[in-house]
């Protein structure tokens, strides 16, 4: 089983050298994630399920004697090289994937870190653009990472998951939750991450599908207004919540709530579409906690339904779907054997996933690309998903 991309790191290590006559001290891989279940729950004090894959960000980076910072990327070999200044990190309005550089180098600061040398880095992605599976969080956690060795930094795998929330939070203006950081940081090899986000608890659990697979389906949408309907989603669980604890006071958090106690007090929540966001986060956190009983029972045709009803939620009550990946869902669905499937991430378009039967991967792909392709316009691109561990040195 190839896990890493080692054409892609033999090719950073060289680019590297090209471009800075020198070759590189440092050299991590961050996954990206993929959540297997629990969407939009996070934030809401609920539990997620997700796991680390194999796509994701290769960094190199190596410590110069000046205070001057020098980065490429090769996945954009035309724009060259950006230099800035070690303390020029006010964030700005277009500043391409460097502004995770400002913006760890900015949130190391606030929290007291001192980085007093410059360096030069460069990185290297496999990760489709717009893929929802979170290229923001791997690219934080493999920054935060290689700063935390280069320096000595000495900081917590768990603070680094915080920092890289952070930055997405205060830096970038996002009110993300923690699930993507924390899948990237703490991922381990073939395990699903099941995270209590109201307690920071997790276990983790085998991702043994037996005679099936997991595969990643990939809407190639532009990414377009996936933040402001973010935050917007926040904002409307964030008033079903104040509406509920009128009548139930000690609630902090909908992830409290099972469904019987959040349909008996209703009443509460003033309008039908936020009503319906609310019953998304509640009947969520209990699929997700339903869903890893299933895994851990091998009950995957009860894990597959799960996953369908999660799509089904998230499509009509928290309405982040869309045309393409609901064309991904149902053209997935009507596959033969497939078990379940159910959009990914913070939904508007990047990733969906689909439990489908082993050795099936071709003619699923093939046909479910075909109904997409005819329907979108454009083509979806396929993965299978190899889980991994975290971000690490390679
Ligand atoms: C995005 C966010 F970054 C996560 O915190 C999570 O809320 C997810 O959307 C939806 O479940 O990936």
């Amino acid at each position: 089983m190839t896990t890493l991309n080692n054409e892609l790191k033999t090719s950073l290590q060289e680019s590297f050298k090209e471009r800075f006559a020198i070759s590189a001290e440092y050299l991590f891989f961050s996954p990206g994630r993929i959540n297997l279940i629990g969407e939009h729950t996070d934030y809401n004090g609920g539990h997620v399920f997700p796991a680390a894959i194999s796509i994701g960000t290769y960094g190199a980076l190596a410590l110069r004697d000046d205070d001057e910072i020098h980065l490429f990327s090769a996945n954009f070999p035309d724009v060259g090289i950006s230099v800035f200044k070690l303390d020029d990190i006010a964030a700005r309005k277009y500043d391409s994937w460097v502004k995770y550089v400002r913006g760890v180098l900015s949130e190391l600061k606030r929290a007291g870190y001192n980085i007093n040398r410059g360096f030069n880095i460069g990185i290297v992605g496999d990760m489709p653009n717009a893929s929802g599976l979170s290229s923001s969080a791997s690219l934080e956690l493999l920054l935060g990472e290689m700063f935390n060795t280069a320096f000595d930094l000495k900081i917590s795998r768990l603070d680094l998951v915080k920092l890289g929330q952070q930055v997405e939070n205060n830096y970038l203006g996002l009110r993300t939750g923690i699930m993507d950081q924390f899948a990237i940081g703490f991922g381990e090899k073939e395990q699903a991450i099941f995270l209590d986000v109201n307690t920071m608890e997790y276990e983790l659990i085998p991702a043994e599908f037996d005679q099936y697979e997991l595969i990643i389906m990939t809407t190639n949408k532009r990414r377009e207004l996936v933040d402001s309907k973010y935050n917007e989603r926040r904002d409307e669980t964030e008033l079903a919540l104040k509406e509920l604890q009128t009548v139930l006071p000690t609630i902090k958090s909908l992830g409290e709530l099972d469904m019987a106690t959040f349909e008996a007090n209703k009443a509460a929540i003033k309008e039908e579409v936020i009503y319906r966001r609310a019953r998304h986060a509640v009947s969520e956190n209990e699929r997700t906690i339903l869903a890893t009983k299933a895994l851990r029972a091998h009950d995957l045709v009860e894990f597959g339904k799960l996953l369908q009803q999660s799509h089904i939620s998230l499509r009509d009550d928290y309405e982040v779907t869309g045309e393409e990946l609901d064309t991904l869902f149902d053209a997935a669905m009507a596959q033969p054997g497939v078990l379940g499937a159910r959009m990914t991430g913070a939904g508007f378009g990047g990733s969906a996933i689909a439990l489908i039967p082993r050795d099936s991967a071709a003619a699923f792909i093939e046909n479910v690309g075909k109904l997409y392709a005819e329907k979108i316009g454009y083509a979806a691109s396929f993965y299978t998903a190899e889980i991994v561990k975290g971000t690490a040195q390679l």
